[in-house]
């Protein structure tokens, strides 16, 4: 079996390539900025401090509903996905963190799993549990729901398989888990909709009370799919709700695929930010308005008292993928294409 993997070599040479246009633009953008008095290398700084996790199952061909076209070289399993999280993060630099989705990449042995990993610069990000499709090897099915099943054993399955993912995310040395389930009707009156919600808080307050004191849990809302005609958690509002009711270890995931058109989710999660941090300690801890602004943006990234962590748009519907706003899109991409990154974290 030949084995392939892009080298430091051609890295450096490729980036060789471009580095005198880069050094020119960035001392040209260097001068810019400094006549309206920002200094280049810390926003340098902030960048290189924005990052990114990569989802296990975005490392291969998605399914659709209908059918999936693998191609040549993709990962057979979740250590050859781990050796392309390298490669990703090798290419990028902003992406040393791997979400892992449980059982689709559920390793035989965790401990091995974060060596491999820990060889190749990179760390777990948040685990994900699967209520949303049957194993083979399980009880009970989930076509009727998991979380919010009437059948209290269903959902005791889906709260234990919950508990497991937290259990191989600790040896991992996750720190957040993240619940999305697909529960939902199709039709009018097949779902109760109050006592599903009941049903749903129910099992995640177990899961909450499993979660270790330095964790998070995001509940990711989804409009539809794959029910049509309502969904559980359908919208930022109900998972803001269940946030408020669960405590301060629960955060709403903003997957800025699942909302209807027209949506400002930028908007709606700013104001998420703006409803989990009272305005009391907001002015306690930052006296200036630019002050506040920044801070506001850098707990959008990192989480600190937020509740919500984004998704992107555009791998949103099936290949699900930690990232960013658009305008925030826009910088990383433009930090993609100058290079080698430079400054105090050039060798990371
Ligand atoms: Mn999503």
């Amino acid at each position: 079996m030949t084995h392939f993997e892009i080298g430091d070599g051609l890295i450096a040479e490729e980036n060789g390539k471009g580095k005198a246009w880069l050094d020119e633009d960035y001392e040209h953008l260097g001068r810019v900025l400094r006549r309206r008095g920002v200094e280049i290398e810390d926003l340098v700084k902030r960048a290189q401090a924005f990052q990114v996790a990569v989802p296990s199952w975005g490392l291969g061909t998605g399914g659709t509903r209908f059918a999936r076209f693998p191609g040549p070289g993709e990962p057979r399993d979740v250590f050859e996905k781990l050796e392309d999280c390298g490669t990703v993060f090798k290419l990028v630099r902003s992406t040393p963190a791997v979400s892992l989705h449980i059982p689709w990449d559920k390793p035989e042995s965790a401990a091995e799993l974060r060596r491999f990993a820990k060889q190749r610069g990179l760390h777990f990000d948040a685990m994900n549990s699967n209520t949303f499709q049957d194993q083979a090897d399980q009880k009970h099915s989930y076509k009727f729901g998991s979380l919010t099943h009437p059948d209290r054993a269903v959902r005791e399955q889906a709260i234990a398989h919950n508990l497991e993912c937290i259990e191989i995310g600790r040896t991992l040395g996750s720190k957040a888990h993240t619940v999305w389930i697909g529960d939902g009707g199709n039709f009018p009156g097949q779902m109760h909709f109050r006592r599903a919600l009941d049903r749903y808080l129910e099992s995640m307050r177990a899961i909450y009370a499993a979660l270790p004191d330095d964790w998070r849990v995001f509940m990711e809302h989804k409009l539809y799919e794959p029910a049509f005609y309502s969904t559980v958690i359908n919208d930022w509002g109900v998972s803001y709700h269940c946030a408020r009711e669960l405590g301060p270890k629960a955060f709403c995931l903003v997957d800025l695929g699942h909302h209807a058109p027209n949506v400002n989710i930028e908007i709606l999660q700013r104001q998420q930010v703006r409803r989990r941090r009272p305005r009391r300690r907001l002015h306690q801890a930052l006296p200036a308005l630019p002050d506040l602004q920044r801070a506001g943006r850098r707990g959008a990234g990192r989480g600190e008292g937020v509740p919500s962590r984004l998704h992107a748009r555009p791998v949103a519907q099936r290949d699900r993928s930690r990232g960013v706003a658009d305008g925030e899109r826009g910088r990383a991409a433009a930090r993609l294409c100058a290079g080698p990154p430079r400054g105090p974290r050039g060798a990371a």
